[in-house]
């Protein structure tokens, strides 16, 4: 076997295969491998034609097919299966090749998997990569992890098969060391949950409140998209809403059932900004909400139950009520993006990582599914200030959420009155209010907690931690 590749792809599902022929159509030499070797032999079949492919039987042939330093990216089911794959090419290597996860892996495991190959003097880069199969072919948003040094080596490579923005930049960067790569791909469906949730309140007050059909709230998005909310999913919301379901010729939306699946990385997000203290509560409500949808029993149990009025609206009254829920969704979505990102800087804080937030937006404006407009401002407003602690610091969103104070509270506000469910617009709107409150009744909290279980309390007027003897008369204060 001639080492010729200069990459090779084990795991050809769907993520695999794609991203094999796009390295290829990319003038890239690429060696296949797969565990059943019949799917190797498929897309050389099917595929041979596309570009230069060098297909192996054995995991031995495959890793002698790649040209040095190696890189070998491995596409399979996330979990154990990586690590079977791992164990079995990582005694074929040697110092300074690499291996390449691109699956949907934990950014723990990724931590570990690279501190384990790093002791063997292997370069491990996890890597997140978000926009399907379709974008595993044509161009997907690809994150990264692992060393610098590995970075140097595969970055151009993974630039030439990137998606690219609107202004030619490749949606790639080298995110940080270890699991960084794959905890930013986590935040980034976190936010695609949040955002996919506001859409779908937006969806639901226009429906319910402004009284419009899908085809009229179709049209809606079709106007958002073409403003300062223009994004892949404000205008794949307007497709689905316009569909027409060929069987009943109703509304599509309306004979889909309406329970939400999650395949598990909105999940991990939630979790892990726990662990953090990071509070994501759009994201955290927009996962809730997924998961209440699905709660068949307990939402039989509570139907019919006592809810709002709803008071039908005029035609000016509704366009009114649309105006309004234009600016509650961007605000809210504004705030949601804020926490991914304040997530993402608390991690650096916690992992030692250095991660250049405006980057984060940059590679996220194409390829992935938050791809949005929005997005380059977001990246601007970084570029002008790295440290920004959050994106309302920056002027011109700072503007937008003061303009946007009276019709996103009064949408908030009508979804309470009708009994109409917004958990993630009132997420949104909380954490705002929380954020900008000059005292919290976190006080009264630290009151009650150094009362039952003395675990102390600070003071306004004095540096220190304190507890007060409750159970003695006079209650004398020490300090701890
Ligand atoms: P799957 O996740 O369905 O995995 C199938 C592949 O894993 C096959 O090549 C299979 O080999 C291989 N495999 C398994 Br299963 N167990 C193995 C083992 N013990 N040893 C070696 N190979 C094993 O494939 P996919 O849907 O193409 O996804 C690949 C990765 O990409 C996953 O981590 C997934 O989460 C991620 N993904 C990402 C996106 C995205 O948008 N970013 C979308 C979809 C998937 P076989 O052919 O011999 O059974």
């Amino acid at each position: 076997m001639s080492t010729t590749a200069q990459i090779g792809v084990t795991g050809l599902a769907v993520m695999g295969r794609n991203l094999a022929r796009n390295f290829a159509r990319n003038g890239y030499t690429v060696a296949l491998h797969n565990r059943t070797a019949a799917r190797t032999h498929a897309l050389v079949e099917e595929f041979g034609h596309e570009g230069a492919f060098v297909a192996a039987e054995t995991a031995k042939d495959f890793v002698a097919a790649l040209e040095r330093p190696r890189r070998l990216v491995i596409m399979v089911k996330a979990g154990e299966p990586t690590d079977a794959v791992i164990r079995e090419f990582a005694p074929l290597l040697e110092p300074g090749d690499m291996i390449i996860d691109g699956g949907n892996a934990h950014f723990a495991d990724t931590r570990r998997r690279e501190r384990e190959l790093r002791e063997q003097g292997l370069h491990f880069v996890g890597t997140g990569i978000s926009g399907g199969e379709e974008g595993a072919l044509h161009g997907p948003s690809i994150m990264p992890g692992g060393s610098t040094e590995s970075y140097g080596s595969l970055g151009p490579m993974l630039e030439r098969i990137s998606a690219k923005a609107a202004d030619g930049a490749p949606c790639v960067t080298h995110v940080g060391p270890d699991g960084a790569g794959h905890f930013v791909k986590m935040v980034h469906n976190g936010i695609e949950y949040a955002d996919m949730q506001l859409i779908g309140e937006a969806y639901q007050l226009l429906r319910d409140v402004a009284g419009y059909t899908p085809a009229e709230i179709a049209d809606v998005f079709r106007t958002w998209n073409e403003g300062r909310l223009g994004s892949y999913l404000i205008e794949i919301t307007a497709e689905v809403l316009a569909h027409t379901d060929a069987a009943t010729g109703l509304a599509f939306v309306d004979i889909v059932t309406d329970a939400a699946g999650q395949k598990g990385t909105g999940r991990w997000t939630v979790q892990t900004a726990l662990d953090l203290g990071s509070p994501v509560t759009a994201i955290a409500q927009a996962t809730f909400a997924r998961a209440a949808s699905g709660q068949r029993e307990l939402r039989a149990a509570y139907a019919g139950l006592p809810g709002g009025t709803t008071p039908a609206l005029s035609r000016t009254e509704a366009a009114r009520f649309t105006s309004q829920v234009e600016h509650a969704l961007y605000a809210s979505k504004v705030i949601a993006y804020d926490q991914g990102w304040k997530m993402i800087q608390d991690a650096a804080a916690e992992y030692g990582w250095k991660i250049d937030l405006g980057a984060v937006a940059k590679i996220w404006r194409g390829g992935c599914i938050i791809r949005a407009s929005f997005l380059d401002r977001i990246r601007a407003a970084y570029a002008a200030d790295s440290e920004l602690v959050s994106l309302l610091g920056e002027m011109e969103f700072a503007m937008e959420i003061t303009d946007a104070q009276v019709p996103w509270r009064e949408t908030v506000a009508s979804a309470a009155r009708r009994g109409i469910p917004v958990p993630a617009f009132s997420a949104a709107l909380a954490h705002y209010d929380t954020l900008r409150a000059g005292r919290l009744p976190a006080a009264l909290l630290q009151g009650q907690r150094d009362y039952f279980g003395a675990h102390t309390y600070g003071r306004t007027d004095r540096p220190g931690a304190f507890h007060t003897h409750w159970a003695q008369d006079g209650r004398p204060e020490t300090q701890a």
